[in-house]
């Protein structure tokens, strides 16, 4: 090492593995978004908790900033490093520590992949129920960063649900143990509650203790086509009133289009303009009976134009394809990405007002609609045209977020339903929290984070 900050970390942590290559550093400085240029200073792999706190009280000694990694699937930001901060990657800390079968509980490394944590509580019989289609490189820790959702949100709940208890190793290098697996724990502030979704801001999450659930009952996935978008409430309404909704998605026929341009198989004959994908519990006569009646009912209110339901796992997984293959089918067109949420309540109002507002705001853009609308939860994504440069693109998509965020205020929705606020809806943050509410949030990072060093610069500025 030549930089004499490297050498004094090395010489804290001496069996710290360190990175300073160029691809490297532009490996692990960036996520998703791919709007900024990587720049960290290096790349540290700790591998126990004693050497990330090594870290953080050599940061804190040299006043450099670090910036928590996971597997970097967020589409927020959040673990961009582009000036001059230490990444800090959890990727070697990724074994499963510890079950519990009588608490029902997993503790694993906060590197650990969300699909290693599926497979080892299946070994066990059980499962992590949080889901979604980042599963094989996002990581728990990174979930936690922002309290994932995905597509069993509606059965399941948030990754907040799911977390037990946490171990966070704080901006002054301390180790925080908070609410150690229990059910019940009425001793005051929930700090767990705090470091989930706060992004990296308040320290390191360096271990969790997840809450496992039973399997869930053998399942059907039903494809179905909506004529309009004004039916799309009156669907889901009609197929929860009768059945145990595992996941309730929608697309719209411009992601239909790019998913099977990347490879999907075409599940009608006709062009519909959009789709739902819902999958609900079965095993006896009568769980059929009512999917068929809420299929039927559909039809008959002409709510739903046509529709497939999976005879094999095969199948299923091939509806599934649809919608969980939208967002890598759209990466090469630089998507700017909106992520909001309102009430299901609300979800009418907005859903039509949002319509018209992008309408004549992007007349010329391909604006691809999707997700977990039984979670009041859209996703809108606005391709980017290859003649418009990509600073020119984010400028005109930035205005229409603009209106976006005043018509969640007025809805009372959130800015950024699950993928985090980071640096990308940083500017809209108020649209979703109150001014005092805002300064609440830099008073605890004061506290937890006294020198600004974690993750500096996304959420809020300090
Ligand atoms: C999903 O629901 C993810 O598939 C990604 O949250 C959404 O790419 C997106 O905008
Ligand atoms: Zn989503």
């Amino acid at each position: 090492m030549t930089d004499p900050r490297l050498d004094a970390l090395l010489h804290a942590a001496p069996a710290l593995r360190l990175k300073t290559d160029p691809a490297d550093l532009e490996h692990y400085g960036r996520d998703w978004t791919r709007r900024w240029t990587p720049a960290p200073l290096a790349v540290a792999l700790p591998a126990t908790v004693e050497e990330v706190q090594a870290v953080v009280r050599w940061a804190n000694g040299h006043g450099i900033a670090v910036v928590p990694s996971g597997g970097r699937t967020g589409l927020s930001g959040g673990a961009v490093a582009a000036h001059g901060e230490l990444v800090l990657s959890l990727e070697r800390m990724n074994q499963a520590l510890d079950f519990n079968a009588v608490d029902r509980t997993l503790t694993v490394q906060a590197g650990m992949p969300l699909e290693a944590v599926h497979n080892a509580a299946r070994k066990h019989g059980l499962v992590y129920p949080v889901d979604f289609a980042a599963r094989g490189s996002c990581s728990i820790g990174g979930n936690i960063a922002t309290n994932a959702g995905g597509i069993r949100v509606i059965r399941y709940g948030n990754t907040r649900e799911w977390i037990a208890g946490l171990k966070l190793v704080t901006g002054t290098g301390e180790l925080l143990e908070l609410n150690r697996g229990l059910i019940k724990n009425s001793s005051g502030y929930d700090l767990r509650h705090l470091v989930i979704a706060s992004e990296g801001t308040l320290g390191i999450v360096v271990e969790a203790t997840l809450r496992l659930t039973d399997p869930p009952p053998p399942t059907n996935v039903m494809l179905l086509a909506l004529p309009s978008f004004d039916v799309l409430m009156e669907v889901f309404g009609a197929f929860r009133a009768r059945l145990q909704l595992e996941a309730f998605e929608f697309f719209t026929d411009r992601a239909l289009h790019h998913v099977l341009a990347h490879g999907a198989q075409k599940p009608f004959d006709d062009v519909h303009p959009y789709y739902v994908v819902t999958e609900f519990a079965i095993g006896d006569e009568a769980k059929e009976a009512a999917a068929m009646a809420a299929f039927e009912d559909c039809m008959e209110h002409g709510w739903v134009s046509d529709g497939v339901i999976s005879q094999s796992d095969a199948q299923a997984a091939q509806l599934w394809r649809l919608r969980e293959g939208i967002t890598e089918a759209l990466a090469r067109y630089k998507p700017y990405k909106n992520d909001v949420s309102v009430r299901i309540s609300a979800m009418p109002a907005f859903l039509a007002e949002t319509q018209a507002l992008l309408g004549q705001a992007y007349p010329h853009f391909d604006v691809v609609w999707f997700g977990h609308i039984g979670d009041g939860n859209l996703h809108i994504n606005v391709l980017k045209p290859d003649d418009v440069g990509d600073a020119d693109f984010v400028v005109q998509c930035e205005q229409v977020t603009k209106l976006l965020a005043e018509a969640l205020k007025r809805h009372q929705g959130s800015i950024s339903a699950e993928h985090g606020i980071g640096l990308v809806k940083k500017g809209y943050l108020e649209s979703t929290r109150s001014a005092e509410e805002i300064a609440v949030m830099r008073g605890i990072k004061q506290v937890l984070d006294p020198n600004g060093l974690m993750n500096p610069g996304k959420l809020f500025d300090t």
